[in-house]
């Protein structure tokens, strides 16, 4: 199918997973609603048949909640890139996942903003070369997996579209929680942030992400220096606390006396 994303792009990768998800879990296009943000992942709701919520810049996380709250029957699927997830949008994400609520938010982090050109976006590491971060990038970036588990989130994993398996798995149990759930993908953007690093291939990207990345398994038995400047990649946080929902339905029972 012709798409709008480079040669190289993981958002497409990340996409198919989901869709097999989708299929495998039976969500249909009646009862699934597809809720985005702006940006290169933003646009993907266009390739879909769901009902679909283009929402603006780092708000897709308060629509979500808005349209969970008031129909619980419906699958509410949230795709963001890390600009509007946890850089403008970053309040909500906290809420959201303080919330509990049963959403699922799948976060393409390519580490800059890719649609308008590879600015420094939150998850940019330091000293990393982009268009507004020449000379390096003097902030230090926002950890997606641990802000979501201090939060309050029922389940948090990361992976990249190299291990595209277990992103796939990883997806489809994201989608089959209750409760708020959140897959980071760890995502090549060859076109800005891998030039401006000096990958401007996808598959470089892709070795790089290989490299970066270790089993949250072997994760754990490692030091904090070892640890210094990988990321762990799989199941991170799976628990079962009560979402929004249930929570504010036994306060309605209590509310009404019943
Ligand atoms: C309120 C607002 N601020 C800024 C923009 C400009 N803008 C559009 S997309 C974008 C960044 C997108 O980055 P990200 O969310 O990481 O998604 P990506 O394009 O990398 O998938 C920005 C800053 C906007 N559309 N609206
Ligand atoms: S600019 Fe980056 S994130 Fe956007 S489509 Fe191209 S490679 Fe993907």
């Amino acid at each position: 199918m012709p798409h709008m994303w480079c040669p190289g792009c993981g958002i497409g990768v990340m996409l198919r997973a989901c869709l097999r998800s989708f299929e495998e879990l039976g969500y249909g296009n009646q009862d699934t609603v597809v809720v985005t943000g702006i940006g290169c992942t933003g646009k993907l709701d266009d390739y879909l048949v769901t009902h679909a919520l283009h929402t603006t810049h780092g708000r897709a996380l308060a629509c979500a909640t808005g349209i969970k709250a008031a129909k619980d029957d419906l699958h509410v699927v949230v795709f963001m890139g890390d600009g509007d997830s946890v850089t403008i949008g970053g309040n909500h994400f906290l809420h959201a996942a303080r919330r509990n609520m049963d959403l699922t938010a799948i976060i393409i982090n390519n580490f800059n903003f890719g649609m308008t050109g590879g600015q420094f976006s939150g998850t940019t590491f330091s000293g990393a070369i982009t268009q507004t971060s020449a000379y390096g990038n003097p902030e230090r970036q926002v950890d997606i997996c641990a802000l979501a588990e201090v939060a309050g989130a029922n389940y948090v994993a990361r992976s990249t579209p190299w291990h595209v398996d277990d992103l796939k798995t990883l997806i489809g149990e994201a989608l089959g929680r209750k409760g708020f759930s959140v897959v980071e993908v760890l995502s090549p953007c060859p076109t800005h942030f891998g030039s401006n690093n000096k990958m401007k291939k996808g598959t470089e990207m892709l070795a790089w992400l290989q490299e970066k990345t270790v089993p949250v398994e072997a994760w754990r038995t490692m030091t904090p220096e070892a640890r210094a400047g990988l990321f762990p990649i799989g199941r991170l946080v799976d628990r079962n606390e009560p979402d929004f929902n249930a929570r504010y339905a036994e306060v309605g029972a209590r509310a009404t006396g019943n």
